[in-house]
């Protein structure tokens, strides 16, 4: 009989009396639970349905998938059942204002990575619990600091909820057997210094400088400034990135590139990049923009789209500093590295 901690009993433990981190222990657990029937739907596929198809386009003109959709209304019906003030969702144009009287307010990614759900690649959902603003429509243009909580699951080869509520960062692993997420890792630390980066290199000619020379530091390896050889990775879903980075460290980039529509680069704000980098400043990395820490950003709209840059934070610290020293940046794209990395200017 394994005697691991259960989710449910880590929240209990964690709330105390407090009426505003009950409202959040609630808010987790239903999210929890709309995330082991998500499971039971992704784990079964075309089985029950879910092919990838699209069923149209959301309102920031994204493709939305089939399983887009039905996880949003399960993770919707989930959340019916208890009093919040905003609802915020990637799949929806505009806040849903519930209770403006309720303390604390969610938004969420239903569905993240969902290009790839036909390919049988892990998906996830992501979410961040912000208190609810006394004008409530104000509540998702609070900075990324004002943030309760923030988590996201993987449904991968095994189903991970990871968590934070301010005091470090847990991860679950749903028991299938019980139904229920135990605890199997405490107070996560992300190794500081890795050499292992995720970008999707194919917008290479895109990125600007500081990007570009970083990598190329990377690709440069042992024969470069860093002195070591880096191993690349690109699954294309954020979660399963994130996940992989707790676990072993290194660093993620999606950064702003010259292409139309990305000039801030694809992920969001509210509902990706915010929750994302409260987990991974947590567990001891760092996630900016290139320049700013994303926690610092108040969001401007709902569907703000932001460059996201996190991981590792000495890895992190290194691009932050080449996009300050623009000389450091302009340098490591001479053409000597040109000739010499992986990419031929
Ligand atoms: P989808 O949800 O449309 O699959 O997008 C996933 C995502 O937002 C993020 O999870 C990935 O890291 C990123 O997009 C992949 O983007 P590219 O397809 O441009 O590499």
């Amino acid at each position: 009989m394994s005697q691991e901690l259960t989710l449910q009993q880590r929240l209990e433990a964690c709330a105390g009396p407090d009426p505003l981190h009950r409202a959040v222990k609630d808010a987790v657990a239903a999210l929890a639970q709309a995330s082991i029937e998500i499971s039971d739907l992704t784990s079964r596929g075309a089985l029950a349905g879910i092919t990838g198809q699209a069923r149209g386009r959301n309102t920031d003109g994204d493709v939305q998938k089939d399983l887009d959709v039905r996880a949003d209304d399960i993770i919707r019906a989930a959340l019916g059942r208890l009093p919040i003030g905003v609802l915020a969702s990637e799949e929806m144009a505009d806040l849903d204002i519930l209770d403006a009287n309720a303390p604390i307010s969610i938004a969420f990614d239903p569905l993240d990575g969902s290009s790839n759900i036909n390919t049988n690649m892990s998906v996830g959902t992501i979410f961040s619990i912000m208190p609810t603003t006394a004008d409530p429509s104000a509540t998702f243009t609070q900075p990324g600091s004002a943030q309760l909580a923030a988590g996201f699951v993987v449904y991968g080869p095994q189903t991970s909820l990871v968590l934070t509520i301010g005091h470090g960062v847990d991860i679950f692993t749903l028991d299938r057997d019980s139904r229920e997420y135990k605890l199997t890792g405490s107070m996560v630390q992300i190794p500081p210094d890795a050499n292992e980066f995720a970008i999707n290199s194919s917008n290479r000619r895109h990125w600007d400088a500081p990007v570009r020379s970083y990598i190329e530091e990377c690709v440069m390896g042992a024969e470069g400034p860093c002195g070591k050889d880096f191993n690349m990775r690109w699954i294309g879903s954020l979660v399963a990135e994130a996940f992989r980075i707790l676990v072993r460290g290194g660093i993620f980039l999606y950064p702003s590139d010259g292409r139309r529509g990305y000039e801030e680069g694809r992920l969001r704000l509210v509902y990706e990049a915010h929750p994302m980098a409260f987990i991974v400043e947590q567990a001891g990395g760092g996630a900016i923009t290139g320049r700013t820490r994303i926690l610092d950003i108040s969001p401007a709209s709902l569907h703000q789209r932001v460059p996201l840059i996190m991981g590792s934070i000495k890895n992190v610290q290194r691009v932050e500093h080449m996009h300050s020293q623009p000389e450091v940046a302009l340098e490591a794209n001479a053409p000597l590295f040109g000739h010499r990395g992986l990419f031929r200017i």
